[in-house]
């Protein structure tokens, strides 16, 4: 099989061929309706944007690509890339190629560091993860080619080239924002001859003498690698980049969306959440102290974090893969049983609540925990991890909408004096 870009040079051509007819075909039918609620709910459920990369399945969850992700979680992170970006997984000979690739794209230039050494030292690793992204713009193969000239079929070739390079270095930026912020000493270096997913690991510090935190750090790489087009990230990082911005603004711009609390941020508040519970009753708490808790917050008009969906409804079979991980490797772990409690818990008191629409998991629910019980305990650290995971997706996203020739977004919006006087 061919490296990563051949592969897509060789699919593009036909792809665009399809998008033609089909727009002919069928570019003047109807695929949603949109309600004033909608209008007014974060247009939930409206269909009006198109992702190939992956599809969330309300009773299913997310599938890559045709494959469930529940298939896919002993792949390598730079696998699930490249099944994003192409529709199929890689041979040996191509996964090797790709992971050559991102070792000799690694190195993060020096002024990234001096930036992030400047910053405020409570800065949230979200914002600095931000920032290093951000001040890497001028690096964009894509902005210097677009200034040079370049025809609209070529775009998508430099927007793969700032993908590389980003991903490539995203690890070591994340890394090295975990050492810096939580003052763990100097920077770890990217080992050539190792995965991506790997080094990620190894830069972070942990120590790891039984290898299961790397499993768990390609893990959670492959499992929050992309959840369709309309997710606040997601969609976010679309609209930046369908004004041509390239990867570096139209990414940072996404992961800024990853670190609300609704988002990405909703696994470190799951965590303390749990961690909450545990220091209240002491330990590991019953089912009924958890019963009582989960009232609790939710009598003080907060919400339960790590559950609920805007699409899901059922448990999340990332949170499924999670559980699965926590009880092969970590079954004794205090915080990963408090975990799997909860669970069992907390989507019958959702339901007897009755505004969530899906009570069940979703990804946050026990990422947190696992992470936690290796000794990475700094959860305002967690939507990092997330991010480096979901930029492959965003990635994927970007270039495939540029090679398409995807057009400008720009939905109209009627104001609520429009809505009194037209809607009947
Ligand atoms: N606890 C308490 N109330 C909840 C709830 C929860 N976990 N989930 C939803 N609700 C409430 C909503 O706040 C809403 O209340 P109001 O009508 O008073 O506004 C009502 O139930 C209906 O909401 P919904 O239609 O079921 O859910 P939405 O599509 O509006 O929102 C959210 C989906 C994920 C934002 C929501 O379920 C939530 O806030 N969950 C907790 C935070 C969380 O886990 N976020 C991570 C989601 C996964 C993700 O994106 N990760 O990055």
């Amino acid at each position: 099989m061919a490296t990563l870009q051949k592969k897509m040079a060789a699919m593009i051509p036909s792809l665009r061929e399809e998008l033609k007819e089909l727009a002919q075909k069928v570019g003047d039918k109807k695929i949603s309706d949109v309600t004033v609620a909608q209008a007014y709910g974060g247009m939930r459920g409206v269909k009006g944007m198109i992702c190939d990369t992956s599809v969330v399945y309300p009773d299913k969850g997310l599938v890559i690509r045709g494959i469930p992700i529940m298939e896919l979680r002993e792949r390598y992170p730079e696998e699930i890339f490249y099944l994003l970006c192409t529709g199929e997984l890689p041979d040996k000979a191509a996964l090797k190629a790709l992971q050559k690739e991102f070792a000799e794209r690694s190195t993060v230039p020096k002024y990234v560091w001096n930036v992030l050494e400047a910053m405020p030292k409570d800065s949230h690793p979200m914002a600095m993860l931000d920032t290093g992204i951000l001040v890497m713009q001028k690096e964009s193969e894509f902005k210097k080619a677009y200034d040079k000239g370049m025809k609209k079929t070529d775009y998508w070739q430099p927007m793969l080239e700032d993908s590389l390079n980003l991903l490539a270095k995203l690890p070591g930026i994340a890394a090295g924002v975990y050492r810096l912020r939580f003052k763990k000493g100097n920077r770890i270096a990217y080992k050539k001859d190792l995965d991506w997913g790997a080094n990620y690991a190894r830069m972070l510090g942990i120590t790891d003498k039984t290898g299961i935190f790397t499993k768990l750090i390609r893990l959670y790489l492959t499992l929050h690698c992309d959840h369709e087009g309309g997710n606040v990230s997601a969609n976010t990082c679309h609209t930046v980049g369908s004004a041509l911005s390239d990867a570096y603004y139209a990414v940072s711009a996404g992961l800024n969306g990853l670190a609300g609390p609704l988002h990405g941020l909703a696994n470190q508040e799951c965590l303390n959440w749990i961690l909450e519970t545990m220091k209240k009753f002491k330990g590991v708490p019953t089912d009924e102290q958890i019963r009582n808790y989960a009232w609790e917050t939710l009598n003080s008009g907060k919400v339960i974090p790590g559950y609920g969906h805007a699409v899901l409804r059922v448990t999340d079979p990332r949170f499924s893969a999670f559980l699965a991980f926590g009880k092969e490797y970590l079954p004794d772990s205090p915080v990963f049983q408090t975990v799997a409690k909860v669970y069992d818990v907390v989507p019958k008191v959702l339901e007897e609540h009755g505004k969530a629409k899906n009570p069940w998991p979703n990804v946050d629910a026990g990422s947190g925990a696992l992470l936690y019980h290796f000794g990475l305990k700094e959860f305002p650290y967690y939507t990092v991890l997330f991010s480096v995971s979901r930029a492959m997706g965003m990635l994927a996203q970007l270039v495939l909408n540029r090679a398409m020739g995807t057009a400008i977004t720009r939905p109209k919006s009627v104001s609520t004096e429009w809505v009194k006087q037209n809607v009947k």
